[in-house]
């Protein structure tokens, strides 16, 4: 049987799509556009690589850290070459897809799909023209980006990788740039903002932890979540109201999360006010919508700070 058909079995049952540890693109690209043709959860074993946090928040995707892969009926490994890479995530029963020069992991799996090419992501797109899935934006976005970076932005890569991200770009509408752009912030008007943000923030020290809180005037709160989490945040939180929407995102330093406890995505949903939106992302980072107050939010996530840093 060919592995498509495999996926197409899991289709409506309870899957996990498992990357390897610290998830790169092509790992999160692969792994979400079969969750989202499968319709399963998107799991890690421990965290996601820092460059990807950008892809993950426009998918919006909630990526689960360390998930119980015994609760999931199927688990399909993606862009893994050996064991150690799913650490203490390593299920007793896997597919896998992967493109990796050598791969121990196969051994190991029920079946799957193995092919020494540039990146899983294209290995995703072949089982998925296979199956004839029309690609949506999200898709195609998660596929391209994960061509573009396991080809190190076409430096290397074979004719298939090339081949597959034009037809990618063609069925869903997206640019090269609107890949590229969630690797780089370059706009000198954005970069002004950023500045601006960071001379209004506000800083609360709870816990002996620094936590920076402040909005900025350009749709980029992703970007200066993270310029003042550089700057030396704990946690540093951005808001960004545009009509009567508010967006916010917030980074979690790795220690303080671990010391506490806390997972990012779960802070926001439940902070008071904050139940009415979508949050989504994973232990370290979120990212929050929905219509209300931005400056009443703000106090409220301070506040629920002050709750959880204190005790
Ligand atoms: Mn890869």
């Amino acid at each position: 049987m060919k592995f498509s058909e495999t996926i197409a079995k899991l289709k409506g049952e309870r899957t996990l799509l498992l990357c390897h540890d610290q998830a790169d693109s092509d790992a999160i690209g692969a792994a979400y556009a079969l969750a989202r043709y499968i319709g399963g959860d998107v799991g890690v074993p421990q965290a996601v690589a820092t460059h990807t946090y950008r892809l993950i928040e426009e998918l919006e995707l909630s990526v689960i850290i360390a998930p119980d892969t015994a609760s999931y009926q199927h688990v399909v490994v993606v862009d893994a070459a050996s064991p150690v890479q799913l650490r203490e995530s390593l299920p007793t029963k896997f597919w896998f897809v992967d493109h990796h020069p050598e791969n121990d992991l196969q051994k190991l799996a029920l079946g799957g799909l193995y092919d020494p090419v540039s990146s899983t992501c294209q290995l995703v797109y072949r089982l998925l023209k296979e199956l004839g899935v029309k690609l949506d934006r999200k898709t195609g976005l998660a596929l391209a980006a994960g061509i573009m970076t396991d080809t190190i932005n076409f430096h290397k890569g074979d004719a298939e990788a090339f081949r597959s991200f034009g037809e990618i770009l063609d069925a869903t509408g997206l640019t090269y740039e609107a890949i590229q752009r969630l690797y780089m912030t370059d706009e000198r008007r954005d970069r002004g903002a950023i500045c601006q943000a960071a001379i209004n923030a506000e800083q609360h020290e709870i816990g002996g932890y620094h936590v920076l809180v402040a909005t900025i005037c350009e749709n980029i709160p992703t970007f200066a979540a993270r310029a003042l989490f550089d700057l030396g945040a704990d946690v540093s939180v951005v808001g960004y109201t545009r009509g009567e929407e508010v967006e916010i995102r917030m980074y979690i330093r790795q220690e303080l999360a671990a010391n506490h406890k806390l997972d990012a995505a779960d802070v926001f949903r439940n902070v008071p006010g904050m139940e009415k939106g979508t949050a989504w992302g994973y232990s370290l980072f979120a990212g929050y919508r929905a219509k209300g107050d931005l400056k009443t939010l703000l106090a409220n996530i301070v506040q629920s700070f002050q709750e959880r840093l204190r005790s």
